[in-house]
Protein backbone atom coordinates (compact mmCIF):
# COMPACT_ATOMS: atom_id res chain seq x y z
CA UNK A 1 0.00 0.00 0.00
CA UNK A 2 1.23 3.67 -1.14
CA UNK A 3 1.81 5.37 2.49
CA UNK A 4 1.34 9.54 1.80
CA UNK A 5 2.82 9.50 5.47
CA UNK A 6 5.72 7.82 4.05
CA UNK A 7 6.71 10.25 1.41
CA UNK A 8 6.45 12.89 3.72
CA UNK A 9 8.59 11.43 7.15
CA UNK A 10 10.48 7.96 8.08
CA UNK A 11 8.30 6.03 10.39
CA UNK A 12 10.56 6.96 13.30
CA UNK A 13 9.74 10.38 12.52
CA UNK A 14 5.78 10.07 11.84
CA UNK A 15 5.68 7.93 15.32
CA UNK A 16 7.82 10.92 17.53
CA UNK A 17 5.11 13.67 15.98
CA UNK A 18 2.51 11.42 17.70
CA UNK A 19 3.99 10.55 20.76
CA UNK A 20 4.56 14.48 21.47
CA UNK A 21 1.36 15.77 20.57
CA UNK A 22 -0.60 12.94 22.94
CA UNK A 23 2.74 14.00 26.13
CA UNK A 24 0.99 17.60 25.10
CA UNK A 25 -2.47 16.88 25.51
CA UNK A 26 -1.70 14.58 28.83
CA UNK A 27 0.27 17.34 30.30
CA UNK A 28 -2.36 19.78 29.61
CA UNK A 29 -5.07 18.05 30.95
CA UNK A 30 -2.98 17.16 33.89
CA UNK A 31 -2.65 20.93 34.54
CA UNK A 32 -6.40 20.91 34.60
CA UNK A 33 -6.43 18.85 37.04
CA UNK A 34 -3.79 20.19 39.02
CA UNK A 35 -5.48 23.57 38.58
CA UNK A 36 -9.27 22.43 39.98
CA UNK A 37 -7.25 20.77 42.81
CA UNK A 38 -5.53 24.25 43.99
CA UNK A 39 -1.64 23.22 43.16
CA UNK A 40 -1.52 25.36 40.39
CA UNK A 41 -2.87 29.12 40.71
CA UNK A 42 -3.23 32.78 38.97
CA UNK A 43 -3.48 32.57 35.18
CA UNK A 44 -3.43 28.88 33.25
CA UNK A 45 -4.05 28.82 29.60
CA UNK A 46 -4.39 25.66 27.88
CA UNK A 47 -3.48 23.93 24.90
CA UNK A 48 -5.27 20.85 24.14
CA UNK A 49 -6.71 21.43 20.28
CA UNK A 50 -3.32 23.65 18.88
CA UNK A 51 -1.15 20.55 19.59
CA UNK A 52 -0.41 19.93 15.78
CA UNK A 53 0.83 23.41 15.39
CA UNK A 54 3.43 23.31 18.37
CA UNK A 55 4.55 19.75 17.63
CA UNK A 56 5.00 20.08 13.85
CA UNK A 57 6.60 23.45 13.38
CA UNK A 58 9.08 22.99 15.99
CA UNK A 59 9.70 19.94 14.13
CA UNK A 60 10.44 21.74 11.20
CA UNK A 61 12.65 24.27 12.51
CA UNK A 62 16.80 23.53 13.89
CA UNK A 63 17.33 22.37 17.63
CA UNK A 64 19.63 26.26 16.96
CA UNK A 65 16.94 28.29 15.89
CA UNK A 66 15.21 30.33 18.44
CA UNK A 67 11.58 29.70 19.22
CA UNK A 68 9.49 32.72 21.26
CA UNK A 69 6.16 32.39 22.17
CA UNK A 70 3.01 33.84 24.50
CA UNK A 71 1.22 32.70 27.13
CA UNK A 72 0.09 29.65 25.74
CA UNK A 73 3.33 28.09 25.82
CA UNK A 74 3.87 24.37 28.30
CA UNK A 75 3.78 22.20 24.91
CA UNK A 76 6.28 24.53 23.13
CA UNK A 77 8.51 24.21 25.64
CA UNK A 78 8.13 20.49 26.39
CA UNK A 79 8.41 19.86 22.43
CA UNK A 80 11.36 21.72 22.21
CA UNK A 81 12.91 19.86 25.06
CA UNK A 82 11.99 21.23 28.44
CA UNK A 83 11.59 18.10 31.03
CA UNK A 84 8.21 18.04 32.07
CA UNK A 85 8.83 17.63 35.23
CA UNK A 86 10.56 21.00 35.70
CA UNK A 87 7.70 22.65 33.39
CA UNK A 88 4.96 21.24 35.86
CA UNK A 89 7.03 22.21 39.21
CA UNK A 90 7.15 25.72 37.50
CA UNK A 91 3.52 25.83 37.25
CA UNK A 92 3.70 24.59 40.84
CA UNK A 93 5.72 27.64 41.77
CA UNK A 94 8.23 25.21 43.18
CA UNK A 95 12.00 25.86 43.44
CA UNK A 96 12.66 23.04 40.35
CA UNK A 97 10.95 24.61 38.46
CA UNK A 98 11.86 25.39 34.90
CA UNK A 99 12.57 29.25 36.03
CA UNK A 100 12.90 28.48 39.84
CA UNK A 101 9.39 28.64 40.22
CA UNK A 102 9.62 32.29 39.76
CA UNK A 103 8.19 32.62 36.00
CA UNK A 104 4.57 30.00 36.02
CA UNK A 105 2.45 29.63 33.48
CA UNK A 106 2.67 32.06 31.28
CA UNK A 107 6.58 32.80 31.64
CA UNK A 108 8.90 29.62 30.54
CA UNK A 109 12.54 30.12 29.79
CA UNK A 110 15.47 28.29 28.82
CA UNK A 111 17.73 29.56 26.85
CA UNK A 112 19.86 26.36 26.96
CA UNK A 113 17.18 24.99 24.89
CA UNK A 114 16.79 28.38 22.75
CA UNK A 115 13.33 28.67 24.02
CA UNK A 116 13.44 32.26 24.58
CA UNK A 117 10.28 32.93 26.78
CA UNK A 118 6.69 32.60 27.29
CA UNK A 119 5.07 36.28 26.96
CA UNK A 120 2.15 37.48 28.85
CA UNK A 121 1.82 40.86 27.19
CA UNK A 122 0.03 40.16 23.81
CA UNK A 123 2.65 40.98 21.60
CA UNK A 124 5.25 41.65 23.61
CA UNK A 125 7.54 38.78 22.16
CA UNK A 126 7.59 40.69 18.57
CA UNK A 127 10.57 42.95 19.24
CA UNK A 128 12.41 40.71 20.97
CA UNK A 129 12.35 37.87 18.28
CA UNK A 130 12.78 40.64 15.93
CA UNK A 131 16.12 42.13 18.27
CA UNK A 132 17.24 38.21 18.47
CA UNK A 133 16.94 37.61 14.38
CA UNK A 134 19.20 41.10 14.19
CA UNK A 135 21.44 39.51 16.07
CA UNK A 136 21.94 36.16 14.74
CA UNK A 137 22.60 37.80 11.38
CA UNK A 138 24.82 40.42 12.39
CA UNK A 139 26.80 36.93 14.21
CA UNK A 140 26.51 35.37 11.06
CA UNK A 141 24.92 32.28 12.85
CA UNK A 142 23.09 31.09 10.67
CA UNK A 143 19.81 30.61 12.99
CA UNK A 144 16.57 31.93 12.65
CA UNK A 145 13.71 33.02 14.96
CA UNK A 146 10.24 31.38 14.92
CA UNK A 147 7.85 33.34 16.85
CA UNK A 148 4.80 32.00 17.26
CA UNK A 149 1.50 34.38 18.69
CA UNK A 150 -2.29 34.48 18.39
CA UNK A 151 -4.85 35.97 16.37
CA UNK A 152 -5.68 38.50 18.96
CA UNK A 153 -1.99 39.55 18.82
CA UNK A 154 -2.14 41.69 15.01
CA UNK A 155 -3.51 44.26 16.06
CA UNK A 156 -0.99 45.49 18.54
CA UNK A 157 1.52 47.97 17.11
CA UNK A 158 4.27 45.61 17.93
CA UNK A 159 3.22 43.21 15.38
CA UNK A 160 3.81 46.13 12.98
CA UNK A 161 6.88 47.55 13.69
CA UNK A 162 8.27 44.09 14.07
CA UNK A 163 7.01 42.96 10.26
CA UNK A 164 8.18 45.84 8.52
CA UNK A 165 11.81 45.96 10.81
CA UNK A 166 11.97 42.41 9.26
CA UNK A 167 11.73 43.55 5.98
CA UNK A 168 13.77 46.77 6.23
CA UNK A 169 16.41 44.84 7.67
CA UNK A 170 16.18 41.01 5.75
CA UNK A 171 15.87 39.35 8.95
CA UNK A 172 15.50 35.66 9.66
CA UNK A 173 12.14 35.41 11.06
CA UNK A 174 9.50 32.98 10.67
CA UNK A 175 6.22 34.23 12.04
CA UNK A 176 3.96 31.73 13.28
CA UNK A 177 0.25 32.65 13.80
CA UNK A 178 -2.05 30.67 16.05
CA UNK A 179 -5.55 31.83 14.59
CA UNK A 180 -7.48 29.72 16.92
CA UNK A 181 -10.57 32.40 16.22
CA UNK A 182 -10.51 33.63 19.55
CA UNK A 183 -8.79 36.62 21.41
CA UNK A 184 -10.62 35.55 24.93
CA UNK A 185 -13.89 36.17 24.01
CA UNK A 186 -13.61 38.12 20.86
CA UNK A 187 -14.30 36.15 17.39
CA UNK A 188 -11.25 37.33 15.07
CA UNK A 189 -13.96 39.23 12.71
CA UNK A 190 -15.15 41.42 15.17
CA UNK A 191 -11.47 42.80 16.19
CA UNK A 192 -9.71 42.36 12.68
CA UNK A 193 -10.73 44.59 9.71
CA UNK A 194 -9.05 41.82 7.23
CA UNK A 195 -9.18 38.41 9.47
CA UNK A 196 -7.37 36.59 6.60
CA UNK A 197 -4.11 37.34 8.68
CA UNK A 198 -1.57 35.68 5.95
CA UNK A 199 -2.95 38.94 3.78
CA UNK A 200 -1.86 41.20 6.22
CA UNK A 201 1.81 41.14 5.56
CA UNK A 202 1.40 42.77 2.06
CA UNK A 203 1.51 46.08 3.65
CA UNK A 204 5.33 44.99 4.37
CA UNK A 205 6.63 42.59 1.59
CA UNK A 206 6.79 40.22 3.35
CA UNK A 207 5.78 36.53 1.53
CA UNK A 208 3.02 34.35 3.72
CA UNK A 209 0.80 31.51 3.43
CA UNK A 210 -1.89 29.53 5.43
CA UNK A 211 -1.96 26.16 6.58
CA UNK A 212 -4.69 23.39 8.17
CA UNK A 213 -2.95 23.91 11.93
CA UNK A 214 -4.92 20.83 12.97
CA UNK A 215 -2.48 18.53 10.72
CA UNK A 216 0.74 17.84 12.01
CA UNK A 217 1.71 16.65 9.04
CA UNK A 218 0.42 19.57 6.86
CA UNK A 219 1.85 22.22 9.51
CA UNK A 220 5.80 20.56 9.84
CA UNK A 221 5.76 20.72 5.74
CA UNK A 222 5.18 24.41 5.76
CA UNK A 223 7.37 25.25 8.42
CA UNK A 224 10.37 23.54 7.19
CA UNK A 225 9.78 25.10 3.78
CA UNK A 226 9.16 28.38 5.17
CA UNK A 227 12.02 28.01 7.30
CA UNK A 228 14.14 26.72 4.64
CA UNK A 229 13.53 30.14 2.65
CA UNK A 230 13.88 32.34 5.60
CA UNK A 231 17.22 30.70 6.11
CA UNK A 232 18.04 30.81 2.58
CA UNK A 233 16.84 34.49 1.59
CA UNK A 234 17.46 36.28 5.58
CA UNK A 235 14.09 37.15 4.87
CA UNK A 236 10.78 37.36 7.06
CA UNK A 237 8.09 34.79 5.97
CA UNK A 238 4.77 34.43 8.24
CA UNK A 239 2.92 31.38 7.96
CA UNK A 240 -1.24 31.28 9.43
CA UNK A 241 -2.07 27.90 11.29
CA UNK A 242 -5.69 27.39 11.13
CA UNK A 243 -6.57 26.18 14.90
CA UNK A 244 -8.77 25.85 17.50
CA UNK A 245 -8.52 25.61 21.52
CA UNK A 246 -10.85 22.73 23.00
CA UNK A 247 -10.87 24.69 26.42
CA UNK A 248 -11.97 27.94 27.56
CA UNK A 249 -9.47 31.03 27.29
CA UNK A 250 -8.14 30.18 30.70
CA UNK A 251 -9.06 27.98 33.34
CA UNK A 252 -11.21 30.87 34.79
CA UNK A 253 -13.43 31.23 31.38
CA UNK A 254 -16.77 29.06 30.51
CA UNK A 255 -16.46 29.90 26.52
CA UNK A 256 -19.77 31.12 26.41
CA UNK A 257 -19.56 32.85 23.68
CA UNK A 258 -19.31 30.02 21.16
CA UNK A 259 -22.13 26.99 20.44
CA UNK A 260 -21.37 24.19 21.57
CA UNK A 261 -22.26 23.02 17.63
CA UNK A 262 -18.73 24.85 16.65
CA UNK A 263 -16.90 23.02 19.19
CA UNK A 264 -18.19 19.98 17.91
CA UNK A 265 -17.35 20.28 14.32
CA UNK A 266 -13.79 21.31 16.06
CA UNK A 267 -13.47 18.57 18.38
CA UNK A 268 -14.13 16.51 14.85
CA UNK A 269 -10.78 17.55 13.42
CA UNK A 270 -8.85 16.92 16.74
CA UNK A 271 -5.15 16.62 15.58
CA UNK A 272 -4.72 13.42 17.84
CA UNK A 273 -7.24 10.71 16.90
CA UNK A 274 -6.55 11.79 13.10
CA UNK A 275 -3.51 11.38 12.80
CA UNK A 276 -3.59 8.44 14.76
CA UNK A 277 -5.99 6.96 11.94
CA UNK A 278 -4.01 7.86 9.50
CA UNK A 279 -0.83 5.94 10.95
CA UNK A 280 -2.90 2.98 11.53
CA UNK A 281 -4.65 3.05 8.07
CA UNK A 282 -1.18 3.71 6.60
CA UNK A 283 0.14 0.55 8.60
CA UNK A 284 2.83 2.82 10.56
CA UNK A 285 1.25 1.85 13.76
CA UNK A 286 -0.99 -0.05 15.54
CA UNK A 287 -4.09 1.33 17.87
CA UNK A 288 -2.79 -1.33 20.41
CA UNK A 289 1.26 0.47 19.54
CA UNK A 290 -0.47 3.78 20.04
CA UNK A 291 -2.42 3.48 23.48
CA UNK A 292 1.03 2.25 25.25
CA UNK A 293 2.33 5.42 23.94
CA UNK A 294 -0.67 7.29 25.63
CA UNK A 295 0.41 4.95 28.71
CA UNK A 296 3.68 6.18 28.82
CA UNK A 297 3.02 9.46 28.39
CA UNK A 298 0.39 9.63 31.21
CA UNK A 299 2.88 7.72 33.55
CA UNK A 300 5.44 10.31 32.61
CA UNK A 301 3.59 13.48 33.31
CA UNK A 302 2.04 11.85 36.47
CA UNK A 303 5.67 11.69 37.77
CA UNK A 304 6.18 15.20 36.61
CA UNK A 305 2.99 15.85 39.02
CA UNK A 306 4.55 14.24 41.89
CA UNK A 307 7.82 15.52 41.76
CA UNK A 308 6.47 18.99 41.50
CA UNK A 309 3.80 17.96 44.51
CA UNK A 310 7.42 16.80 46.95
CA UNK A 311 9.53 19.41 45.39
CA UNK A 312 10.20 22.70 47.62
CA UNK A 313 9.03 25.57 47.79
CA UNK A 314 12.05 28.61 46.88
CA UNK A 315 13.48 29.89 49.62
CA UNK A 316 12.66 33.20 51.37
CA UNK A 317 16.12 34.62 50.24
CA UNK A 318 15.26 33.83 46.83
CA UNK A 319 12.90 36.72 46.45
CA UNK A 320 15.89 39.28 45.63
CA UNK A 321 17.69 36.94 43.16
CA UNK A 322 17.43 37.38 39.05
CA UNK A 323 15.59 40.59 39.38
CA UNK A 324 16.90 42.66 36.31
CA UNK A 325 17.59 46.01 37.39
C1 LIG B 1 -1.02 44.17 25.85
C2 LIG B 1 -2.09 43.28 26.39
N1 LIG B 1 -3.37 43.62 26.22
C3 LIG B 1 -4.36 42.84 26.70
C4 LIG B 1 -4.05 41.67 27.38
C5 LIG B 1 -5.17 40.79 27.88
N2 LIG B 1 -5.21 39.59 27.07
C6 LIG B 1 -4.67 38.43 27.50
S1 LIG B 1 -4.83 37.24 26.39
C7 LIG B 1 -5.65 38.21 25.30
C8 LIG B 1 -6.15 37.66 23.98
C9 LIG B 1 -5.08 37.19 23.06
O1 LIG B 1 -5.61 36.33 22.09
P1 LIG B 1 -4.73 35.56 21.06
O2 LIG B 1 -3.54 36.38 20.72
O3 LIG B 1 -5.61 35.16 19.95
O4 LIG B 1 -4.17 34.28 21.83
P2 LIG B 1 -4.96 32.99 22.34
O5 LIG B 1 -5.39 33.29 23.74
O6 LIG B 1 -6.08 32.74 21.43
O7 LIG B 1 -3.95 31.90 22.34
C10 LIG B 1 -5.80 39.49 25.83
C11 LIG B 1 -6.48 40.57 25.14
C12 LIG B 1 -2.70 41.36 27.56
N3 LIG B 1 -2.29 40.27 28.20
N4 LIG B 1 -1.73 42.16 27.03
MG1 LIG C 1 -6.57 33.44 19.58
Amino acid sequence: MDSKLRAELPDHDLLKLYEQMVLCREFEEACAEQYTKGHITGFLHLYSGQEAVAVGATAGLHKDDYILSAYREHPQAIVRGADPKRVMAELFGKATGLCKGKGGSMHLFAPELNFMGGYAIVGGQFPIAVGLAFAAKYRQEGRLVACFFGDGAVNQGTFHEALNWARVWELPVLFVCENNFYGIGTEVHRSSALADIHKRTCGYDIPSERVDGMDVIAVHETVKRGAEWVREQSRPYLIEAMTYRFRGHSMSDPAKYRSPAELEIWKARDPLPNFARRLVEEGIATAEGLKEMQATAQVEVQEAVKFAEESPWPEDSEVFNDIYV
